[in-house]
């Protein structure tokens, strides 16, 4: 039996790999690693382990669920013992040799990995998810994308800040620089001189790698919101080709990972309660842009939750592949 490894497995995204392996049934024996500080603890019956250069002997997956700092530690350790690491990281996205997968688009990628493959970042997912078959049906120049991303982002300490607030308790803030209970923080990592976060950069330059788009445009902005775990995104779709409400139903109505919410006559539509704790991205609120006087830009909602397709169910679906792979 194959074995894995979940590097990080104390925090949101490596308890819910676990959660996502465990409940995919896939064959494998699980070993979690984490700091010092975890040693001991015992998550869904497995104890954790502390991540030492010796970790890896005996591995033959990783599913990387760490800050760049320490997974650019713990990477060489991994290579060395020969393990193929899924990595959630933004530290080797980039990377040329490094696929960047969301299966449901570009699993083939996968084939090309020289023992990493990088998990995209969590907006980039939900939105290029909700609009693969849109780009696919009506071609795609540009993106307005504003996200409206949950506490789960920022991690457990995310989630601890917003549970504090709600509940009125007088202890520092441990995720974001401002109250985020009843608030929006406009600020999703550091601004650079153009005064556009890392955050925004992403869904730009992993979406074109993801899609294989090197002149795809995207103008994004990220806001915080003051939400569990999911994120919603109101996206701007400028096409190639007039758009059709209808045709747009239709297609998302087939693609894979997707749930169609849209009937707002009868109040249909995505919200982040309703994709919370589930796998796929909720569409809705489709629309004609009509102040476009050529037709051909559409308006779009999406949610998808963060910690499982943003994060921990697309890593563990590409686990899913290279196990397939090596049957
Ligand atoms: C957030 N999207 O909501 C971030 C967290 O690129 O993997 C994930 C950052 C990333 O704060």
């Amino acid at each position: 039996m194959k074995k894995v490894a979940i590097a990080g497995a104390t925090g949101a995204v490596g308890r819910q790999m676990l959660e996502c392996i465990r409940e995919r049934n896939l064959p494998v024996e699980v070993k979690l690693l984490a700091s010092a500080r975890s040693k001991g603890k015992v998550i869904d019956g497995l104890v954790v382990e502390e991540l030492t250069p010796d970790s890896f002997q005996g591995v033959d997956y990783v599913l990387g669920a760490c800050e760049n700092d320490v997974t650019k530690r713990w990477m060489p350790w991994a290579q060395e013992a020969g393990c193929v690491v899924v990595d959630n990281s933004s530290a080797f996205r980039l990377d040329d040799n490094v696929p960047l997968v969301v299966p449901e688009i570009n699993a083939d990628d996968i084939d090309h990995h020289n023992g990493i493959i990088a998990n995209p970042n969590c907006s980039t997912i939900i939105a290029l998810v909700g609009c693969d078959a849109l780009k696919k049906e009506f071609g795609l120049k540009r993106m307005i994308v504003t996200t409206m991303q949950a506490v789960s982002g920022a991690g457990v300490k995310g989630i601890a800040d917003l549970e504090n607030q709600v509940k009125g308790e007088d202890v520092p803030f441990q995720a974001f620089p401002y109250q985020i209970a009843y608030n929006l923080i406009p600020q999703i990592g550091d601004f650079d001189e153009f005064g556009i976060s890392k955050e925004e950069w992403k869904m730009q330059n992993e979406g074109r790698k993801i899609w294989h788009e090197p002149e795809l445009l995207v103008n994004c902005t990220c806001v915080r919101v003051p939400v569990m775990r999911s994120h919603s995104e109101s996206i701007t779709l400028e096409c190639e080709t007039e758009v059709d409400v209808a045709r747009a139903r239709e297609v998302l109505k087939q693609a894979a990972g997707v749930q169609l919410k849209d009937d707002p006559q009868n109040r249909v539509y995505p919200m982040p309660l309703d994709t919370t704790d589930q796998d796929d991205v909720f569409v809705g609120r489709i629309r004609k842009d009509l102040t476009d006087p050529e037709g051909k830009t559409l308006q779009v909602f999406v949610c998808g939750d963060q910690i499982r397709k943003g994060a921990a169910t697309n890593a563990v679906q590409i686990l899913e592949k290279l196990l397939e792979k090596a049957e």
